[in-house]
């Protein structure tokens, strides 16, 4: 077994034994097989996208499957079989469509490879990852890591263009260009500059995805406002949502309503309170559950309602909760109640709600607690008026984006020792399963602006770059040159592509933690800090200090 690809990877130089995440070796072989399959559809895919053959299907198809490879989201081989026998599929079809127009087309092993269902499917995973693995050659080693960095970011780019795709939002270059990273893996005549290039492309398509998603989510749901959001729980039955597929909620929603059921969101799902129209359409909606996905099995085994798990991070549940969880779309583990969509891309959540019914709820209402989400971009630029002012007049001296992923490492109370240390006179920006390091705090306000704003989901990375952007803007200056500085916590492949996201866009000085990727090689490490001045965190205090000299 070998895998690399989060912020856990077993002491930071890759899982050898069995994933720290609770992946087995079998499953992640299974895994890298899948991927060998997708490989090869994406060459046939742009074969046939030459030819003018539709392959809108087999696109959103390939989001899904890399998607359902991300770290915390299946863990069930047969759902992996099952995408196996699916890319095959696709890929015959394509291929078929492809020869009708040139019979004489010469197919490659990877375009031909056939997986024998009959044999072990781990030993041929085993098999597939261990020639990818194998490099030889100039650069070798940086190339490999430049390999594993595209792959890495490009799932997390499929996980957003799968999500905005639900929303009715796709883009033909998101989907081109994803066949062509996965088809570049099994290049072997790309040079250093080539993949440098590629990694940044990433980010360039990783901006599009996560701006579908974007005009997915707003014009579905209205744009955020600022909202407040209950922590404490509410006397009642309950039903607690995770994940960050907002589409799934409002038809929980309407499913619950009138069932006497409150519905809580948990983990990545709490700026979902932010979007107007659901919180008019559905009052109960009403709270947020739990902090980050690292304390599910405690918060999820004290839930007294029944749970759905929309995306990562899915952590092998235990024993005594899992009668009462459920997942849905790519997520999955062995055993567990697994919700399967229908014709209209909707489960039936008949079984959630009788689990709900069923067990206690909350006996009581808890003393009242509550934290404010909904700044996105919309939200922040409407006073921005108000924020140039407080700059212009010196009472906001700096503002810090302090997001990302949340995850189990001690070092992470780096963040929130960070957000406590930062001069009144400073705001805070956050995003993503990071901020329950101290969404709660009360950090007070300036000029009558929250001095810590929730901008959203780790997608909403693109609601800060449009803030950080029009601020620019309107100080006449070079984003590098605003008194901004980002500081960011990473654990997965979402995050992989929004720290390319963030480097195509040239910016500068950004602070990287709790460690840094295994898969960034000493060299490709030197050219991203030469380049972009990417570090490593080091104490709040250095860090804080350097920022404010800026
Ligand atoms: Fe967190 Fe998990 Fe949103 Fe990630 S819940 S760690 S980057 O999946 O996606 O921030
Ligand atoms: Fe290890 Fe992370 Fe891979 Fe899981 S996803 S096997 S923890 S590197």
């Amino acid at each position: 077994m070998f895998c690399e690809q989060c912020e856990q990877t077993a002491s930071g130089d890759g899982c050898h034994q069995f994933g720290a995440c609770g992946k087995s070796p079998e499953v992640n072989a299974i895994q890298d097989l899948l991927i060998h399959c997708l490989q090869g559809l994406a060459t046939v895919t742009l074969e046939a996208k030459a030819k003018g053959i539709e392959t809108y299907r087999t696109d959103v198809f390939t989001c899904e499957a890399l998607f359902a490879t991300m770290t915390n989201v299946n863990f069930n081989p047969s759902r992996f079989e099952n995408y196996i026998t699916r890319a095959i599929a696709h890929r015959e079809t394509l291929k078929t469509q492809v020869e009708a127009i040139n019979p004489s087309i010469n197919w490659s092993s990877i375009t031909n490879f056939e997986p024998d269902f009959q044999e072990s499917l781990v030993e041929q995973g085993a098999e597939v990852a261990l020639k990818f693995i194998s490099q030889v050659g100039k650069d070798a080693v940086d190339i490999f890591s430049l390999k594993l960095t595209v792959l890495y970011g490009i799932k997390g780019v499929a996980s957003y263009t799968f999500h905005a795709h639900e929303l009715g939002q796709d883009d033909e270059e998101v989907y081109r260009f994803t066949h062509q990273a996965l088809a570049a893996l099994s290049d072997t005549t790309l040079n250093l500059e080539q993949w440098v290039n590629l990694a940044l492309e990433v980010g360039k398509q990783n901006l599009r995805a996560m701006e579908l998603l974007d005009t997915g989510h707003t014009q579905t749901y209205g744009h955020p406002v600022p909202t407040t959001v209950p922590l404490n729980p509410k006397l009642g039955k309950a039903i607690l949502v995770s994940g960050h597929d907002i589409r799934q909620l409002p038809e929980i929603l309407k499913k619950t309503a009138g069932t006497g059921i409150t519905v809580y969101t948990h983990g990545e799902l709490l700026p979902a309170h932010g979007y107007p129209k659901l919180k008019e359409t559905y009052p109960h909606l009403y709270g947020h559950y739990g902090t980050a996905w690292q304390n599910q099995t405690k918060d999820f085994a004290k839930f007294p309602g029944a749970i759905i798990v929309t995306t990562n991070c899915l952590m092998p549940p235990h024993d005594h909760y899992t009668d009462k969880l459920f997942s849905l779309g790519p997520v999955g583990y062995p055993h567990l109640n697994h919700l399967q969509e229908g014709e209209d891309g909707f489960p039936d959540f008949s079984p959630v709600i009788e689990k709900a019914l069923s067990l206690p709820g909350f006996t009581e209402t808890g003393v009242p607690k509550t934290v404010k989400v909904g700044f996105g971009h919309n939200a922040v630029l409407s006073v921005a008026d108000t924020v140039i002012n407080a700059v212009k007049e010196g009472k906001i001296r700096h503002f810090f984006l302090v997001g990302g992923c949340d995850g189990a490492k001690p070092g992470r109370t780096y963040y929130t020792e960070f957000v406590e240390k930062v001069p009144e006179d400073c705001v805070v920006l956050t995003l993503a399963c990071g901020k329950f390091r101290f969404f709660d705090q009360n950090l007070g306000e300036i000029s009558g602006l929250p001095r810590l704003m929730d901008v959203g989901q780790c997608n909403d990375a693109y609601s800060a770059i449009q803030i950080a952007l029009a601020l620019a803007d309107a100080f006449e200056m070079d984003v590098n040159d605003l008194p901004l500085s980002m500081i960011l916590s990473w654990y997965e492949q979402k995050a992989v592509a929004v720290l390319l996201t963030l480097l195509h866009l040239g910016i500068q000085n950004i602070r990287l933690g709790p460690t840094l990727p295994a898969f960034i090689s000493p060299n490709v490490l030197k050219l991203l800090s030469d380049n972009y001045g990417l570090q490593a965190i080091k104490t709040p205090e250095e860090d804080l200090a350097a920022c404010l000299s800026h």
